[in-house]
């Protein structure tokens, strides 16, 4: 499968990993909108939200396990956002489920 995400799991797209275990791996967004931008991902290939269900909804439990304890290696202790952008009209870019974790910095009140 030509997946960008699925690649950056591998190892064949280098990438700055910043936390993994057996379920998910995380790493530095290319484009950061913020001091700190971190993508979390499923190692198995889920398309997006929409994709999430009884099967592999375990996963997503864990990635929000391991969310915070990404949030405390970062100092994100005043705060943080987790967004996942699902389909064309949130702009959702890779087809691979991903969660921004976004802080370090007073982010704006707008969600849209
Ligand atoms: P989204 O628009 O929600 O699908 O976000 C996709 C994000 O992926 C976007 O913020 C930029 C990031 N991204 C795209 N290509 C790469 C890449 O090759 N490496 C890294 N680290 N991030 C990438």
């Amino acid at each position: 499968m030509d997946c960008l995400f699925c690649k950056i799991v591998a190892g064949d797209i280098p990438s700055s990993k910043v936390y993994e275990d057996e379920y998910a791996y995380a790493f530095r967004d290319i484009n950061p909108q913020a001091p700190v931008h971190i993508l979390i991902v499923p190692k198995e290939h889920i398309p997006s939200v929409d994709g999430i269900n009884s099967s592999n909804s375990a996963v997503v439990a864990k990635i929000f396990e391991a969310i915070p304890k990404i949030a405390a290696q970062e100092d994100l202790g005043g705060g943080y956002r987790v967004i996942s952008n699902c389909g064309d009209n949130a702009c959702q870019s890779v087809k691979h489920l991903h969660f921004h974790i976004v802080g370090g910095a007073q982010l704006s009140e707008q969600m849209a």
